[in-house]
């Protein structure tokens, strides 16, 4: 069994290269016919504004998703902080399987905690706050009763707001707070993380615990994979993938989980 993780792709209308690049990847993972599984670690969609949301570049995607699932890849997603309205509707159309934002994975001999990460930012207590709100199923029940083009409004409004604030800080400038990552990890009773959303893809070792870092999709594209004890990630340029594909692929980190 070889289990995939990806995170943080960002996909949009305005980014035709990574939906071409996400949906080859789709197809050569098929082709490859492993029993394997796919997790998608949060921040799939630049930003998800309800399940009703119809546009044909995410048509496309959807398909490709639900071709991995029916070819019998167990699909798993859970939220990230902008496609948190994603609901059982897409879930449901794409195949997947949803999961809470800290959920064990029980491997062969050993457990691993997968989430999105940005519930270990703590120094941004804003965000945290704002966070709590649109995490709310009041506020989003709240916001998927308004018709389309006021979510869309109203999603364009909130980027506005977040590039004109104070320190007009990025999410993503602001890294895990070390001793929450700690302290979930031993609440879980587990030794490893992966998650995604900070944009710094990496490996942090140290005496108690492992945290594995998933790349966002921007001008590389990345996977990560564990097979057996061993984690790897790796990256190509969207360019390079586009004309090479799976190959193209080049091992950043590995390490023994
Ligand atoms: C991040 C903060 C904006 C603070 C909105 C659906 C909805 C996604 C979104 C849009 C805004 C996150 C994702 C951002 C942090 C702000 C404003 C204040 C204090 C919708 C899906 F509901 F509108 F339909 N968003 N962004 N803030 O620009 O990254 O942290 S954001
Ligand atoms: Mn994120």
């Amino acid at each position: 069994m070889i289990r995939y993780f990806i995170s943080d792709l960002h996909l949009s209308h305005k980014r035709p290269d990574l939906i071409r690049a996400f949906v080859q990847m789709t197809e050569e993972l098929i082709a490859r016919n492993e029993k394997a599984e796919l997790y998608i670690l949060g921040d799939f969609y630049e930003a998800w504004i309800g399940d009703d949301f119809q546009a044909d570049w995410n048509t496309q995607i959807e398909n490709a998703l639900a071709r991995v699932s029916k070819s019998g890849t167990s699909l798993y997603f859970l939220h990230g902080n902008r496609d948190f309205l994603i609901g059982q509707a897409w879930i449901d159309r794409v195949g997947a399987t949803l999961i809470h934002e800290q959920t064990k994975l029980a491997l062969e001999d050993r457990v691993v905690l997968l989430t999105h990460g940005d519930e270990y930012c703590l120094d941004d207590t804003e965000y945290q706050a704002f966070r709590k709100t649109v995490r709310s199923s009041q506020w989003q029940q709240h916001i998927l009763a308004m018709p389309i083009e006021q979510r869309i409004a109203l999603a364009a409004q909130l980027r506005n707001d977040s590039k004109s604030m104070a320190t007009e800080k990025s999410l993503e400038i602001m890294d895990v707070t070390p001793s929450a990552v700690a302290e979930s990890l031993n609440q879980h009773h587990c030794k490893s993380l992966i998650h995604g959303h900070t944009h710094r893809p990496d490996i942090h070792k140290d005496d108690q615990h492992l945290r594995c870092v998933l790349g966002d999709w921007d001008k590389c594209i990345w996977l990560a994979s564990i097979e057996g004890k061993t984690y790897t990630q790796s990256n190509a340029s969207v360019e390079d993938f586009e004309q090479k594909g799976l190959v193209s692929l080049k091992e950043v980190h590995r390490e023994s989980l």
